[in-house]
């Protein structure tokens, strides 16, 4: 079939029989610990918690519905011969567990701009904003302003029974979805371009129009923004816009108010907020030792940052403990792209300089680099040069994940989140009897 709606409806039961032998059968075991330093320290690794659509391995990054990125860079359908897959793709991967052709995916392509139209209050919500209000804060307020429309709300207040939530979850998830590049690019238009906006393209994917409608038609633009959407969709359950969608979801606050939380996290700097502070530190030591800098100078930079006591930016991770391969497809994409583009050279020697010091540090469990450390490089130098406006491209594209595990959460059953909190008291009394 190319319905994705019926192709995930098919794989709903056997998965609910799953999860309930699970339960039934194992319910009882233990899957880790949780120690003080764990419940002050951010729960770093305590596995609790659900996620269907990726897996993050430590060692080898991330899988989605157990393939990794050069996997999906091979199978996935593409826009053009041997290009970048659509993220449209990726979104039928993520749903339905299983690899789509060509037409299921274009069937995708299709769906998504039947629901893309944006009614009109959104834009006068945007027009009335502060001009200096940064672009994140512009996209949850525009999710929000979306949300009377939610197909989930109305349906929960009808008394639609729990056992059909996850259809208009998924509803609301498609024209989400369908909606974001039109409203991103509203914001990139209104926000750097005076607001002259650009109407999508009929012949355009989803990813390619979201550059289409930023004002870029350059081809090799349209294929990074393919890459970009894809790479960027899913990281696990754990990471603070992930986690933050899944929770809220959990109170059965439709995909609108739950996809709106997640963004505000992502706007956050330790994460999706990173992919800009990599361009401002980059500007940075541009402006203070140009392009020609020595490894010497670069280095000098990197510890004038730490000793300020700031992070380097686009280096590190909770989990991950090698270079990112978010970071390494980006790279193989500007060696074939922009091999002699001055802020790639510097990246890469950022690449070759970084990791020792971070090592040095004798702190800095992931000294390798993460997504961030690499797209303000491609987007540059396509000409996307205003780098507040990035974590929403990350955003953009972070809604096919998040959404399509809570269409799952929902299908599931799975319950509202409510981990116990302690006290320091608590945690003194508790190991003084341990
Ligand atoms: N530069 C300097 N110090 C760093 C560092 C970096 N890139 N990464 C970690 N550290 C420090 C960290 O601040 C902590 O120091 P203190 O004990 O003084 O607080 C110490 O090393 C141990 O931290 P960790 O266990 O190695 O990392 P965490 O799991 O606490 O944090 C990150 C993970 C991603 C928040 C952290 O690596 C970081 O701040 N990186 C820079 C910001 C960034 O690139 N974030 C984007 C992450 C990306 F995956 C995303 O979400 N988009």
């Amino acid at each position: 079939t190319t319905d994705l709606k019926a192709s995930l409806a098919e794989k709903i039961p056997a998965e609910q029989e799953r999860l309930k032998k699970l339960k039934k059968e194992h319910g009882s075991k233990e899957l880790g610990s949780c120690t003080v330093e764990a419940a002050i320290g951010g729960m770093r690794g305590i596995p609790a918690m659900l996620w269907e659509t990726s897996l993050l391995d430590a060692e080898e990054g991330i899988r989605f519905r157990g393939h990794s990125i050069p996997e999906l860079q091979e199978k996935l359908p593409k826009a053009k011969e041997g290009g970048e897959p659509i993220p449209e793709g990726l979104l039928w991967l993520l749903m339905t567990g299983e690899v789509p052709s060509s037409e299921q995916a274009a069937s995708v392509t299709e769906m998504l701009r039947q629901r893309s139209k944006v009614p009109d209050h959104v834009y006068r919500v945007l027009a009335a904003q502060h001009p200096n209000t940064h672009p994140m804060t512009q996209l949850a307020t525009a999710v929000l302003s979306l949300q009377v429309d939610s197909k989930f709300a109305a349906a929960y207040r009808s008394g639609m029974h729990k056992s059909k939530y996850w259809d208009p979850v998924f509803e609301d998830s498609m024209d989400l979805i369908a909606k974001l590049p039109t409203i991103a690019a509203a914001i990139y238009r209104n926000t750097y371009k005076g607001g002259d906006l650009v109407e999508a393209s009929s012949s355009l994917d989803w990813g390619a129009n979201l550059a289409h409608m930023m004002g870029f038609t350059d081809d090799g633009c349209l294929e990074m923004m393919r890459l970009y959407q894809t790479i960027h969709a899913d990281h696990e359950g754990g990471n603070v816009s992930a986690h933050a969608t899944h929770l809220v979801g959990s109170a059965l606050s439709d995909p609108y108010l739950s996809y709106a939380a997640g963004m505000t996290g992502l706007a956050g700097p330790l994460h999706g907020l990173a992919n800009q502070e990599v361009l401002r530190w980059l500007t940075d030591v541009r402006q203070q030792v140009g392009d020609d800098v020595t490894k010497e100078q670069m280095r000098e930079f990197v510890w004038a940052t730490l000793k300020s006591g700031k992070v380097v930016p686009g280096f590190g991770h909770a989990v991950l403990r090698k270079t990112d391969p978010r970071y390494t497809c980006q790279a193989v994409f500007a060696r074939r792209h922009m091999p002699d583009y001055p802020l790639y050279r510097l990246t890469a020697m950022l690449y070759d300089v970084v990791p020792d010091i971070l090592k040095e540090t004798g702190k800095v469990k992931n000294p390798y680099p993460n997504v961030d450390a690499h797209s303000g490089v491609l987007l540059q130098y396509y000409g996307i040069t205003e780098e507040s406006f990035y974590t929403v491209l990350f955003g953009v594209s972070r809604a096919l994940g998040v959404l399509s595990q809570g269409v799952w959460s929902r299908a599931l059953g799975l319950p509202i989140e409510r981990p116990k909190s302690l006290t320091m008291a608590a945690i003194e009394q508790r190991v003084a009897q341990a």
